[in-house]
């Protein structure tokens, strides 16, 4: 079996059981390279003073690992810059939100070249590279332009978004052809493989048949592999001593009350000021809940380093100050607003502990949490998602009660329907979503975009390639 190095901006393992500060790529990801043979390469998450290039080994949690130090120029430019002040929230559909400047370019070029040249000695002929999101983009290239013939695929953790937005990127033309030197590209759902497809055949001189772009005299397959959960184990973490202590301590703390949980980094995409504005309308809407239900927003921060993140943790201890100074009551609180994160067990518990999981992004690729929520309820007294129709997991997870998060009545209804919702109705929804869960899990996943990789031309395509390639000679 061939060896397979992934690689991806930030090399996070969990080493001691607490991983939230980890997002949903490190959290697959890591659960996908523990059944493979494989080593995952990537930013450590340090600084350094001048880039050397000096990779450290390790192994931790069954993966092997190989990490770089950046720049801090680096850090700001690529990673701060390009990759969180301009790619997340353009693909993210926030236009508004989008910054754009030379240097942001300049430096994601630099480290795309450094992890390039820095990965190129480990290479050995037989590799098959897997490379992720949006911070890396041009790798392929990169490593093309070294004679690379080594299959290589690309997965987009995040939405590919509609042409006309992607054209506001400045050389965005440049940026999408030098993804064309993959082999393959994997999408969460197959609206962010069509946007692709409508901004390539718009932009580019190539055909497009099939799940296949060709350009340049290459092909590369279009998959949609809609990323999941390592369900098996997500599941059993659910009677983990840990978990059975957190789900108890918010069902005592809870006295007899429903509990909405909402999960989230603290992320704009997440759509976190619309969900307090929904909840808010709902206790307006039905004062009968007031005491009776409250919401659990747990909302570890992320990227503190970018000025609209810091805006968004003021926007929303404002938003929760004001709603719980409006409605509560002697010993009732409507939300508990909780900045940090949890060890995995524990959240699991609090998942279990809760009626109404929220999951009401205004745009997500995916969303894990959603699928996490789903894995940890009791199937004989399963709890209801609510979930928003812009997650990419609304395409799979047909039986959650779906939402528009851009309408807060909508979404308060949504909440009120869950709560009210019969055990009848919940557990054929929940069975649903689970057996979907259990089917797509991450291994299946992982399974599904390394056939494509190692797969080459499918043989319906190989009689018309063989045919141009003769036309051609
Ligand atoms: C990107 C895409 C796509 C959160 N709080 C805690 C905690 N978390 C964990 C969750 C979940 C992960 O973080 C978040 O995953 P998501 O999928 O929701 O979102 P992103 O981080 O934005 O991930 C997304 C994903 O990549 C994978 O392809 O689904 O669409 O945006 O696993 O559990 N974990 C712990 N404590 C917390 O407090 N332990």
């Amino acid at each position: 079996m061939p060896r397979l190095i992934a690689i991806s901006n930030r090399v996070q393992v969990d080493t001691d059981g607490e991983n939230a500060n980890r997002g949903g790529l490190a959290v697959a990801l890591a659960a996908a390279l523990r059944t493979s043979n494989g080593i995952w390469f990537g930013w450590s998450g340090e600084q350094t003073e001048e880039f050397t290039g000096q990779i450290t080994f390790r192994r931790a949690d069954g993966v092997a690992t190989a990490t770089i130090d950046l720049e801090a120029q680096d850090v700001d430019e690529y990673y701060n810059g390009f990759a969180n002040r301009t790619l997340w929230p353009l693909f993210h559909y926030r236009l508004d939100l989008t910054e754009i400047a030379r240097d942001f370019a300049g430096g994601y070029a630099r480290v795309n070249w450094r992890f390039a040249e820095t990965l190129a000695p480990l290479i050995e002929p037989d590799d098959l590279i897997w490379v992720h999101d949006y911070h890396l983009m041009p790798l392929g290239q990169h490593l093309r332009s070294r004679d690379f013939a080594n299959r290589i695929g690309f997965f987009l953790h995040i939405p590919w978004p509609p042409p006309s937005l992607l054209m506001s990127l400045p050389n965005h033309q440049e940026l999408v052809k030098s993804m064309l030197d993959y082999d393959v590209i994997g999408f969460q759902t197959d609206e962010w493989r069509q946007a692709f497809i409508d901004y390539v055949t718009a932009q580019f001189d190539c055909e497009c048949d099939g799940d296949c772009v060709r350009f340049d005299g290459r092909c590369t397959r279009l998959l949609v592999c809609p990323i999941g959960l390592d369900t098996a184990d997500f599941c059993g973490a659910v009677h983990s001593l840990a978990a059975k202590q957190a789900q108890t301590r918010l069902a005592v703390s809870a006295v007899g009350r429903d509990v909405i949980v909402g999960v989230d980094r603290l992320d704009y995409s997440k759509g976190l000021q619309e969900r307090f504005a929904a909840y808010e309308l709902l206790l307006t809407d039905h004062p009968e809940l007031c005491e009776k239900v409250f919401l659990l927003q747990i909302a570890p921060p992320s990227r503190g380093d970018v000025p609209s993140y810091q805006q968004i943790r003021t926007e929303l201890s404002t938003l929760s100050g004001s709603i719980n100074g409006q409605f509560a009551s002697i010993d009732w609180v409507p939300i508990r607003y909780v900045n940090h994160g949890h060890s995995r067990d524990e959240l699991f518990g609090i998942y279990r502990a809760a009626r109404v999981g929220l999951v009401t992004p205004l745009r997500d690729g995916m969303n894990l949490v959603a699928k996490e929520y789903v894995a940890a309820q009791d199937p004989a007294d399963p709890g209801v998602l609510v979930l928003s129709c812009f997650a990419g997991a609304a395409a799979q997870l047909e039986q959650a009660v779906i939402v528009n998060p851009h309408s807060t009545e909508d979404m308060a209804d949504g909440i009120a329907r869950a709560l009210a919702m019969p055990l009848a109705e919940r557990q054929e929804r929940h069975r649903a979503m689970l057996e979907c869960i259990t089917q797509h899990d991450v291994q299946w996943w992982s399974r599904k975009f390394m056939e494509a990789l190692t797969g080459g031309p499918d043989s319906e395509e190989l009689p018309r390639l063989l045919k141009t390639a003769s036309n051609k000679g």
